[in-house]
């Protein structure tokens, strides 16, 4: 796919490696309508560029990733628009969680509210040590409602999720590595480095293995654990249908280095 310039959400490929930058810097990246309906048209395109194997979220500028939902926009807003726009930011934030390729979020700093539930939505979060976490709503007189209420408690625990959302303190970085926030914390020139070469890495793994890990991992936490374990086995055996199985097995064997196709 050709590298695409919306107003709100800016698009890069390199090699396999989608970029997804949000870009408002002047609202911190705050997420309007707007900014999700082409961050929405966006991951259609992605769900079916098999050439992109990886892509990474961050925010434009040196302040944010995203400072939240816009809340000059949202200010005025009746019950049933609010319901509508906490439906369409949960769709869009849907639709990334479930993006065949893995979704890394590189968090460049204040990640807060809306913010913090799109990188809730992201398979892995890396993030400088100036970032900051929060989820600051109840200070604004509502609660989440991009998904924060449901998956943070999935990644943290209840308690420590209870905790985010009741106080509605900002932690920093560090802090939120050690409750498992996120997955590793970069210095603020290592970022997109740190995330491009993980992408790479993991790019460079059996891509349906991979996409199968993600679905596994997430359709498992919505069920009991028979029902998921029963759906590993199914994905298990469904991999065995692929060249890069067979690759991968010969490969070890022939003590040597894969080399996947992608089917
Ligand atoms: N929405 C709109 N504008 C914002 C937002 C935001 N979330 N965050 C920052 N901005 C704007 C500021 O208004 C300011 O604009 P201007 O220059 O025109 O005055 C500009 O960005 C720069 O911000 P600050 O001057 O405030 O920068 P500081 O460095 O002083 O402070 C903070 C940075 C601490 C990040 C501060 O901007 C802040 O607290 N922002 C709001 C954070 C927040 O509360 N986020 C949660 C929003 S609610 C939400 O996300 C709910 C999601 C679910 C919605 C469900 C739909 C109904």
């Amino acid at each position: 796919m050709a590298d695409i310039e919306g107003m709100n959400i800016l698009y890069e490929q390199d090699g396999g490696i989608g970029i997804i930058t949000v870009n408002r810097p002047t609202a911190l990246n705050a997420l309007n309508r707007e900014t999700l309906a082409e961050l929405s048209e966006l991951l259609d395109k992605l769900a079916k560029d098999r050439s992109v194997k990886t892509v990474i979220v961050t925010g434009a500028g040196d302040k944010a990733f995203v400072a939240g939902a816009d809340i000059a926009a949202m200010q005025p807003m009746s019950a049933i628009e609010a319901r509508d726009f906490s439906r369409f930011g949960q769709e869009v934030f849907d639709k990334l969680e479930n993006l065949p390729q893995p979704v890394i979020a590189a968090i460049n700093g204040f990640a807060l509210g809306g913010g913090c539930e799109l990188a809730l939505a992201c398979d892995l979060r890396f993030a400088t040590g100036n970032a900051k976490f929060g989820q600051p709503e109840v200070g604004l007189g509502i609660p989440p409602g991009f998904g924060g209420t449901q998956r943070l408690p999935r990644l943290v625990g209840k308690g420590r999720a209870k905790e985010l959302l009741f106080f509605g303190d900002m932690i920093d970085a560090e802090e939120a590595y050690r409750i498992g926030l996120v997955n590793k914390v970069t210095a603020a020139g290592e970022l997109m480095n740190t995330a491009k070469a993980v992408a790479a890495q993991i790019a460079s793994r059996a891509p349906a293995a991979v996409q199968l890990c993600k679905t596994a991992v997430n359709k498992g936490l919505d069920a009991t654990l028979a029902v998921g374990t029963a759906y590993e086995a199914e994905v298990f055996g469904l991999c065995f249908a692929t060249a890069d199985q067979k690759e991968g097995m010969s490969a070890f064997l022939q003590k040597r280095k894969p080399q996947f196709a992608g089917n």
